[in-house]
């Protein structure tokens, strides 16, 4: 049916979601990558999530911010005497609404920025500079659309500055917990290899607490995480002519202390089969099976400094909450 009124469709996904599903539906346990997570409708859901009560994320990262943005600006461009205009990057910019903190800040202190959000999203990008142009006088936004995750090996590709510049990369909002260790070291040290030394580099992480506050914030009572899990199963029937039905998958929130992270899980309610059309694939469930759709590292203090340290930068300062739920650092290139 779906074939007959769209031949040309069905042929037409996305190879990259189709190699990710092939490979993660192969493995055992099954698992999909959190990155599929955003089309333009878990997007939107992400959003949602940022205000929900439980989520205290975002709002605590932003309460950081509007108390600290001037001098995390200062502290980026260095001592009076031998002060270097700055020129930000920020990786995985989405909607960038936390990052006018910091670009007003910028604003204050060298009257014009440029601002350069990188995200493998053109819509969110669009519209993050939009309401950047309308609402910061002073930024010059030039949007890059790139995949910073997957890179060619070596070094991350910012382009050339100005030498009375200094760049100022940003990676806040808790966007490295969905790495493993490992892979985290990799993105910060290819991050380092595409800077200069004195460049700077600012990291939001969520800091480990009690499970009684994480969990909440990962099963949310209104259910919009459960949704943002659950359109996964309705991206793959959407691009890649899958029949899930996905109420019949039920949202998991796993606090795994051993690794220190969230993990999020689509877990199948009873044995069923499901059929992934454009892959000409029938995937098999067991009743109770899961599909581990995100993992959420949370950091101990003095973690991020030393992921910083290991990976080319001195950590020169970190910025946290009264409660010490969040923390942003500060590392210099070396
Ligand atoms: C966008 C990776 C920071 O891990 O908290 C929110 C994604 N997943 N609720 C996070 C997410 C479920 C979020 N990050």
């Amino acid at each position: 049916m779906s074939a007959a009124a769209s031949p040309a469709v069905a042929q037409q996904f996305d190879r990259r979601v189709g190699a990710a599903v092939r490979e993660g539906l192969a493995a055992r346990p099954k698992r999909l990558p959190a990155w599929l997570f955003y089309d333009e409708a878990g997007s939107r859901l992400f959003d949602a999530i940022t205000e929900l009560p439980e989520y205290y994320l975002t709002r605590t990262e932003r309460g950081i911010l509007a108390a600290h943005a001037a001098a995390m600006i200062a502290q980026a461009a260095g001592d009076e005497r031998l002060r270097a205009r700055l020129r930000i990057v920020e990786l995985g910019a989405g909607s960038a609404d936390k990052t006018r903190l910091l670009l007003k800040a910028a604003t204050d202190l060298q009257e014009t920025v440029l601002y350069e959000p990188v995200d493998v999203s053109a819509s969110a990008l669009d519209e993050a500079k939009e309401r950047i142009k309308r609402e910061i006088a002073g930024v010059t936004v030039t949007p890059r659309v790139m995949d910073y995750t997957h890179g060619d090996g070596g070094r991350l590709h910012l382009g050339p500055v100005d030498c009375r510049e200094r760049r100022l990369v940003l990676y806040i909002g808790s966007s490295i917990g969905n790495f493993e260790p490992q892979q985290a070291q990799q993105l910060l040290r290819r991050v380092r290899a595409g800077l200069e030394t004195g460049d700077s580099f600012l990291l939001g992480v969520d800091l480990v607490k009690e499970d009684s506050i994480l969990l909440p914030a990962y099963d949310d009572a209104a259910g919009v995480t459960a949704a943002f899990n659950r359109n996964l199963l309705l991206r793959l029937n959407r691009e890649l002519d899958a029949e899930f039905d996905p109420h019949a998958f039920a949202h998991r929130a796993v606090w795994n202390p051993t690794e220190s992270r969230i993990e999020m899980h689509l877990m199948s309610c009873a044995a069923q089969r499901v059929r992934v059309g454009a892959l000409d694939l029938t995937m098999s469930f067991a009743a109770g099976e899961s599909i581990h759709t995100e993992n959420s590292y949370k950091y101990k203090p003095g973690q991020a400094e030393a992921l910083l340290a290991e990976t080319g930068f001195r950590s020169e300062a970190t910025w946290t909450d009264t409660r010490g739920w969040f923390a942003v650092c500060l590392g210099r290139a070396e």
